[in-house]
């Protein structure tokens, strides 16, 4: 039987986490949540099978006795966007930062197996060099990427000085069913599904050129599984992407035929703190984790979308910023 506990688990990715997991033969799954930005209706149909904790990462006592002894925590729960930090920096810093502390304290004194942290690729900044590997310097931007950064040495402390078995994996914009994109700072894709199902254009930040790594939830998932179970990757951190690179103009232009609906985006401002390049080199998560992405960007977009076309209905209206 193994025990795996998910931090952020009602938010995107760690929902998305939750259902992979109880796909495992002989696992129990536990959510810490605080509810901030995650939504209960993102367990809805397997609310029965784990257990719910609404509690905040920075309360160390609380998230002690619920990690106590588990095989595996998932460390999600995060305030993720880059332009949120800049609008707003304190939230982020005290959930990122304190609340990685608080959380790895509380599993290193809990004896935890092993924690696998969701760090960023923004960590990179904008490098002369693509793809980005592990081995480059980083050069956050902004700070949300500053504060993932900080999370990863965090984890590669706690495995030296505490005993705590830690992996990070740098999480390349990620995209897929349940990304809200209910306020100005969702996943880009996510603004992109919504602007094709109600039929306005999206704006794209700059001349739209800026490219990413879109990977889609459940590489994602399967890698941050293989994590937990990899031997001799302790303290160390791993790309989580699917090594190739896509412009937003191109991954408009794709979902525009693959949806059928045809608009012309609008073009804004550049966004402040934004790399303008990203992509994933996936050698060391493949040879050390066995990482293998399974989806393509249009495989991942029909899949995505159809996910979106069959939700729409209940999203909610846009938070205030
Ligand atoms: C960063 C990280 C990503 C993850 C994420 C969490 C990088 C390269 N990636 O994603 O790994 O940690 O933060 O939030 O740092 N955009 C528009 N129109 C919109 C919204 C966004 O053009 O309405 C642009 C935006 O300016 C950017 C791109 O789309 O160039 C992607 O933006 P995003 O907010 O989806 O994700 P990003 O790259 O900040």
């Amino acid at each position: 039987m193994s025990r795996y506990i998910v931090t952020g688990g009602a938010g995107f990715i760690g929902s998305n986490l939750v259902r992979r997991l109880l796909n495992e033969p002989d696992a129990t799954v536990e959510v810490i949540d605080n509810l901030e930005t995650g939504y209960l209706e993102n367990l809805e149909e397997v609310s029965s099978r784990i257990r719910f904790h609404q509690n905040d990462i920075r309360d160390y006592d609380a998230i002690r006795s619920i990690t106590g002894g588990a095989d595996a925590v998932f460390h999600l729960a995060a305030i993720p966007s880059v332009p949120k930090s800049i609008a707003n920096p304190v939230p982020s810093h005290q959930a990122n930062i304190d609340g990685t502390f608080q959380l790895l304290r509380a599993a290193a004194d809990g004896k935890v197996k092993r924690v696998i942290y969701a760090a960023s690729s923004s960590a990179y900044g904008d490098t002369e060099v693509l793809p980005k590997s592990e081995s480059m310097a980083p050069r956050p931007k902004s700070p949300y990427a500053a504060q993932k950064l900080l999370g990863e040495y965090y984890c590669s402390v706690f495995a030296s000085c505490f005993g705590l078995e830690t992996v990070a994996l740098r999480f390349f914009n990620v995209y897929g069913p349940r990304q809200d994109p209910g306020s100005p700072y969702s996943g880009v894709l996510s603004l992109f599904m919504k602007a094709i199902l109600e039929r306005r254009p999206p704006t794209l930040f700059g001349d739209g050129e800026q490219s990413r790594d879109f990977t889609f939830v459940d590489d994602v998932t399967a890698l941050s599984l293989k994590a937990a179970r990899a031997a001799g990757v302790s303290g160390k951190t791993y790309n989580a992407g699917n090594g190739n690179r896509y412009t937003l103009n191109l991954v408009w232009s794709t979902l525009q035929r693959i949806t059928g609906v045809k608009m012309d985006p609008l073009y804004g401002p550049p966004r402040p703190g934004d790399v303008r390049d990203s992509q994933a080199d996936t050698t060391a998560a493949a040879r050390d984790l066995g990482h293998a992405p399974q989806f393509s960007l249009e495989e991942g977009l029909a899949r995505t979308f159809e996910w979106y076309r069959d939700h729409h209905a209940r999203m909610k209206p846009p938070a205030e910023a």
